[in-house]
């Protein structure tokens, strides 16, 4: 088993006084970051938290959401990432699911925790300058579990993918095998530290010893600004954020020394990728999941032009082919996307049916469909009637169908994704119910059980939904019968 050094201690011990991180109104090196990082280790320490306690994480995007995550792999802990647009109940069944002991969170967001578990408050945590003896993790194994994420599937009920420090060290080093390491690189982190878009970032950073430019929150003229006047070469985007930062950047053009726009955790439209190349933006398509620990297949701008629409090929410690009723597809037969390597999760937490049948003989089912052409690319398919992506969150269907039946009236209920203008897709609800019901109630009775960005934007009623024989709801009609009312 791989053993490896702290790595923030090692990176501070190396390259001490280059650029960790800038954020609006600070900005530290290595050893600083280092150093705070160190008084956190006491600080939580001193709240009880211990080796192999799973500790959730419910913070913005901020400095001191970094110094926690480096504090709880110092400390041994293992990081239960959260995301703070989910409600009160998502909340509360991902730390039971999880059996995280306490929560770290920043004071405004303390009110969607529960009484059951133990609430540290970032904010009130007093600087220790006693010289406490703090026993620091020295060395990190490659097949420790640094971080669990929360994912959804198509039961519904999210599952918590298991990622080992092998799997972000190995997705540290594909991608920069790939886009190589330049020592003035900064790295731009507006997308959640809470998902692997984020959080990545602050492997590379630590293990390449390159800056973070980060956001607490998406604004794609501050972006603009960053890339344009504060030496930005690399940001991690998703379709709607580069929507917006296209339109805000008008007429300028982005500097040479700007040289990778990450662009992923969804499809990219063909006439957002064609508009950026007019601006001549070096935008990287990438397809990557929480269970591959971030980009696994990447298109370079080289081929940016003649492969349009492309999500690339897969990262150099990584391999990818497309199945179909366990026989391996050729050339652009569409099938499903299985893919190989040690970035890949060694599974879910506590759910060993679904890790079981989502491998086989050591290749990962992603779930996606896709083909790959005569060359080796990579293009995903826009085929499943069970994920909707908006504004790159995951919604999965089953999970609001769930709330919907729940709720006294609606006898059947389903959901199907909607193409909108700015999240890509938003999800849609089909419903029978026994009696004329309000919308509004439902709505609200949505809002408290579900992040807003899964409440149904819209709800049309109807006599009875297209089941198959056995009963299966079949979302793909749902979807033909939107198509055809919308054209
Ligand atoms: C798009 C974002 C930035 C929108 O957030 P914003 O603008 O900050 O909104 P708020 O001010 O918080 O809220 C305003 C209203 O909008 C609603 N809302 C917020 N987000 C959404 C949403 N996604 N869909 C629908 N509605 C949304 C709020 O509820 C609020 O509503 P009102 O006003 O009515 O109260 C934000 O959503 C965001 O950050 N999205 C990105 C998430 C992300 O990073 N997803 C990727 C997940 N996948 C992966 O991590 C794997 C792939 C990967 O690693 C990767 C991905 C991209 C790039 C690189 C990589 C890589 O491989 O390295
Ligand atoms: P997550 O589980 O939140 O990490 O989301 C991963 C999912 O986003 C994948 O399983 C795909 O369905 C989708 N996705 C990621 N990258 C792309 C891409 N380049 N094109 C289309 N879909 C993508
Ligand atoms: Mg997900
Ligand atoms: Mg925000
Ligand atoms: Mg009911």
């Amino acid at each position: 088993n791989e053993t490896f050094p702290n790595w923030l201690k090692q990176r501070a011990n190396l390259t001490p006084n280059r650029l960790a991180v800038k954020a609006e109104n600070e900005e530290l090196t290595f050893d600083e970051l280092y150093k705070r990082v160190q008084n956190r280790v006491k600080q939580l320490i001193s709240h009880g938290v211990k080796r192999d306690d799973h500790i959730g994480v419910l913070m913005k995007n901020s400095v001191d959401m970094i110094e926690v995550i480096h504090a709880l792999f110092s400390v041994g802990a293992i990081a239960v990432l959260l995301n703070h647009r989910l409600t009160n109940q998502e909340l509360a069944f991902q730390l039971s699911d999880a059996e995280a002991v306490s929560v770290i969170c920043h004071e405004e967001l303390a009110g969607k925790l529960g009484e059951k578990v133990n609430v540290i408050v970032v904010d009130h945590l007093k600087e220790i300058e006693s010289p406490v003896y703090i026993e620091e993790i020295e060395e990190f194994k490659a097949d420790q579990v640094a971080t669990i994420m929360y994912t959804s599937g198509t039961t519904g009920y999210p599952k918590g993918v298991l990622q080992t420090f092998g799997n972000h060290w190995s997705s540290a080093i594909g991608s920069a095998l790939n886009l190589g390491i330049v020592q003035e690189d900064r790295w731009l982190l507006a997308v959640p530290l809470f998902h692997i878009s984020g959080l990545s970032i602050l492997f590379r950073s630590v293990i390449y010893g390159i800056g973070i430019v980060l956001f607490e929150r998406f604004d794609a003229k501050k972006m603009n600004r960053a890339i344009l006047e504060d030496g930005v070469t690399i940001v991690s985007v998703v379709t709607t954020m580069l929507n917006q930062m296209l339109v805000d950047l008008g007429h300028n053009k982005y500097p040479e020394s700007f040289r990778c726009m990450l662009a992923g955790g969804g499809p990219v439209p063909k006439d957002l990728l064609e508009k950026s190349l007019t601006k001549q933006i070096p935008v990287f398509q990438t397809y990557g999941m929480t269970e591959t620990s971030s980009q696994i297949v990447t298109l370079s701008p080289e081929y940016s032009m003649k492969k349009v629409g492309s999500a690339g090929k897969p990262l150099f410690l990584c391999q990818m082919k497309i199945m179909q009723n366990g026989r391996e597809c050729s050339p652009f037969e569409e099938g499903e996307i299985f893919v190989k390597g040690p970035t890949i999760t060694k599974g879910y937490w506590k759910r060993e049916e679904a890790t079981k049948n989502g491998f086989t003989n050591g290749w990962f089912h992603t779930g996606d469909q896709g083909y790959i052409d005569n060359h080796g690319f990579l293009y995903v398919l826009d085929r499943r009637s069970d994920l909707i992506i908006s504004g790159g969150e995951n919604v999965y269907p089953a999970e609001i169908e769930n709330v919907l039946l729940s709720y006294p009236a609606v006898q059947d209920a389903g959901v199907v994704g909607i193409e909108d203008k700015k999240w890509g897709q938003v999800p849609y609800a089909f419903l029978v119910t026994t009696e004329k019901i309000d919308r509004e109630d439902l709505l609200a009775y949505c809002q408290e059980r579900l992040a807003k960005y899964k409440v149904p934007h819209h709800i049309t009623f109807l006599e009875e939904l297209p089941r198959n024989a056995s009963n299966k709801l079949l979302r793909k009609d749902l979807r033909k019968y939107l198509e055809k009312g919308m054209s």
